[in-house]
């Protein structure tokens, strides 16, 4: 049987519970998946004055062939992209901006310095992200930035952030898609400390400076990401999760959750339903922590199940902004993002092909049996078929036939680069 054929036998099984198979296909033609930049150079960022990553983030492994400069890095995405089905967009960070050569400290970057990546994106149809870049830089060296004792240092990441929701907002603009602009930072500290309170009023104090300046809702959209410990701050986390639920209400900005930011029982696939009653948009680092925050390429596993089947079954495929946040610098990194966000797709298109209302109408009536029997069942559904089909309409490999290229690519490109 080839594709087609295998497609027309699988879409029968699922018809028979009245899931309209072709209707689903389109509808997950619409999902846009923000791909993290960073995957592809380890974090590294374009800088005239290339700093050392810090604020506990760590990307391990020197598999060869990382993109060395943005015209690289844009190249190694579009190649990417080419094994992924539908139209993304790309999300970027404030150090890989294109000042020409010129030394541009963090809080005097423009909206101009991303000219080249905002006409690429136009090019190829995609849509863009940025973060202020508040870590891997002199004045974070300490572990401490918007929540700093030091005023100074405050008001330069401050300076820092309100430029970068500015360039955000140009990019919602020129591209025509609204613009995610997320703030992380990794203030904390590594041994108890003295004083709770002070930090966190201190970071509270900020970010109400920080979104004093209004952006354009059109164009620009907030969002804060906490986190619950780091490297080098296991004792505090100044922007923890409950800081930054209480900011986000009252300040109408968006709550960021990465999925490696909680306690390792707490999953944030139970979250988005609570979220999702208290804000019109929620956002997602999807991510794997393998026993800790150690940003591994997300697989097709049940967390990742979990997540995408919240958001097809609440309804919320339009509120919840999915990005991705991986990198993981032992395998090739294309073939990182070519997997972790095929998986994220995949993810959907399993939740999308579950007979969720038929489940929701057995919780309720409290036949639990049928439920736990049915969901079982589907877990050996022909979902396969169905995945290999969209891949082809959407003229991309099927299966791992998409390797054949990552192979071709490392050697005519990447092993270039030593
Ligand atoms: C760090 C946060 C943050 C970063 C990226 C690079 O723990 O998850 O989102 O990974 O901004
Ligand atoms: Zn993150």
């Amino acid at each position: 049987m080839n594709v087609e054929e295998k497609y027309k036998a699988a879409k029968q099984e699922y018809e028979k519970w009245g899931i309209d198979v072709d209707d689903i296909l389109e509808k997950l033609k619409k999902i846009k998946i923000s791909i993290n930049c960073w995957q592809g150079d380890d974090i590294t960022g374009f800088e005239v004055n290339p700093r050392k990553l810090s604020g506990g983030i760590a990307a391990t492994g020197n598999y060869p062939g990382k993109a060395r400069n943005p015209e690289e890095l844009r190249k190694d995405l579009s190649e990417a992209m080419n094994l992924i089905p539908g139209k993304h967009k790309v999300n970027l960070h404030a150090i890989y901006a294109e000042t020409g050569g010129k030394f541009v400290d963090r809080d005097e970057i423009k909206p101009e310095y991303f000219e080249n990546w905002v006409s690429w994106a136009k090019k190829n149809g995609l849509g863009l992200d940025f973060n202020p870049t508040i870590f891997s830089h002199e004045k974070a060296d300490d572990g401490l930035t918007l929540s700093h004792p030091n005023k100074e240092i405050r008001d330069f990441w401050i300076r820092h952030c309100i430029i970068s929701r500015k360039i955000g907002e140009y990019f919602g603009k020129e591209l025509g898609q609204t613009c995610l602009t997320n703030i992380w930072i990794p203030d904390g500290y590594k041994d108890i400390p003295s004083d709770r309170l002070g930090p966190r009023r201190r970071l509270k104090d900020s970010l109400e400076k920080i979104f004093q300046v209004k952006t354009d809702k059109r164009y620009n959209l907030d969002s804060v990401e906490s986190k619950v410990f780091g490297i080098g701050a296991e004792s505090y986390t100044v922007g923890s999760s409950e800081f930054y639920l209480n900011f986000a209400a009252k300040n109408d900005v968006l709550c960021l959750m990465d999925t490696g930011h909680y306690h390792p029982t707490e999953k944030v696939s139970d979250k988005i339903s609570s979220m999702l009653l208290f804000y019109d948009k929620i956002a997602l680092h999807v991510s794997r922590p393998v026993h800790w925050d150690s940003d591994h390429v997300i697989v097709f596993d049940d967390e990742l199940k979990e997540i995408a089947k919240e958001i097809v079954r609440d309804n919320a495929l339009d509120r919840v902004i999915i990005g991705l946040d991986f990198f993981d610098a032992s395998i090739n990194r294309i073939a990182a993002w070519v997997i972790g966000t095929r998986n994220m797709i995949k993810a959907l298109l399993y939740a999308m092909l579950l007979p969720n209302g038929k489940l929701k109408k057995l919780q309720d009536e409290e036949n639990y049996t049928d439920r736990l029997a049915l969901m079982e069942e589907f877990k050996t559904y022909p979902f396969g078929a169905i995945w290999d089909y969209y891949c082809k309409i959407n003229d991309v490999p099927i299966k791992e036939s998409w390797l054949d290229e990552i192979k071709r690519y490392e050697k005519e490109e990447l092993a270039k680069r030593e």
